[in-house]
């Protein structure tokens, strides 16, 4: 008897989904109208959960699933799931750690350079046939050059230092804070986020989420100044988001290039109207690349959770 799985995010590589429904009896939560009811007469029956990072799933949930063999993250944030409450109870969480690297720094200098040249005002300019009417090089203003801008990461970990790596091809500096110095990383450490915030053209958020809500308040924007670009390809619950709002309308700083938001895919209003802002809807993992890597790693996590090892990528056993 196939395996009884409950999915709460999409996996967006068919042939996975397809593997997965040829192994496992998958369920679709996202799928089922009624899922509460469906929940109700199959929970205690669930033997793995396939969730994504910024989805994670409630440990009341997983309190309800006494049956349950491994909770497979397709992603790397592992806020949204109590690893203690898993870690106690011996019950395999895994993630697709070092998956994603690449796309992320990649997104995030991408982001950085759209926001400081204007891109996206550019591409509309374009686009809405604006240029015949204003054929003057004064229609635009002149943007902000990245090469050689102070760059300034907050969580030096795989994303962090991968964004590094690419920023100092560009001829940036680097500085970075985290929750301590990184031996083997040749950066400028500053403890203090104010303090690097001060120092930098970009501040960009690679930190992960859990011990971290809101650290870019109104004083930190303040700090970067209006010279300054914000880029998250975090977590939105990184950033006071109704202060970043406020000194975005403001002009508190020169822009926010941002891929993640407190209620995703809920974007308040004063970021979607600013033309301060370069906006992503979650995107940073999203290739083929990338999330053909991960979705093979949750099932290779699955595959050794029911052959009764423990999963190579389990960050709780
Ligand atoms: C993933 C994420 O793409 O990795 C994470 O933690 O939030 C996303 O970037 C998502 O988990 C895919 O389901």
């Amino acid at each position: 008897m196939k395996a009884k799985i409950l999915q709460l995010n999409p996996i967006l590589v068919p042939s996975v989904n397809e593997r997965l429904a040829t192994l496992y009896d998958v369920h679709r939560l996202f799928e089922i109208d009624d899922k509460q009811a469906w929940l109700d007469a199959n929970v205690d029956s669930i033997e793995a959960v396939i969730t994504g990072g910024h989805t994670g799933v409630s440990r009341a949930m997983l309190e309800k699933m006494p049956a349950l063999k491994v909770v497979a993250i397709n992603g790397v944030g592992t806020d949204a799931v109590d690893l203690g409450y898993c870690r106690a109870r011996g019950l395999p969480v895994t993630a697709t750690l070092g998956a994603l690297t690449e796309d992320v720094a990649d997104l995030a200098i991408g982001l950085l350079i759209a926001a400081c040249r204007n891109l996206c005002a550019g591409d509309r300019f374009v686009r809405d046939g604006n240029w015949p009417a204003n054929p003057q090089p004064s229609a635009l203003p002149l943007a902000r050059r990245f090469s050689g801008m102070r760059v300034g990461i907050v969580g030096m970990g795989r994303v962090g230092r991968a964004v590094a790596q690419r920023a100092i091809a560009f001829g940036c500096t680097i500085s970075y804070t985290d929750l301590q110095r990184m031996g083997d990383v040749p950066h400028r450490f500053l403890p203090g986020l104010i303090d690097l915030a001060r120092e930098v053209d970009a501040l960009v958020l690679c930190a992960a989420a859990d011990k971290a809500e809101s650290i870019v308040n109104a004083a930190v924007l303040d700090a970067l100044g209006p010279r300054g670009f914000l880029v998250n390809v975090a977590r939105g619950r990184l950033v006071d988001e109704v202060a970043l709002s406020r000194v975005v309308a403001a002009g508190g700083i020169a822009g926010a290039a941002l891929d993640v938001f407190v209620d995703e895919p809920n974007v308040p209003l004063e970021l979607r109207e600013s033309g301060r802002t370069t906006l992503q809807a979650h995107r940073a993992s999203a290739t083929w690349e990338t999330r053909t890597a991960m979705a093979e790693m949750v099932l290779d996590s699955l595959s050794q959770a029911f052959s009764g090892e423990r999963p190579a990528m389990s960050l709780t056993t």
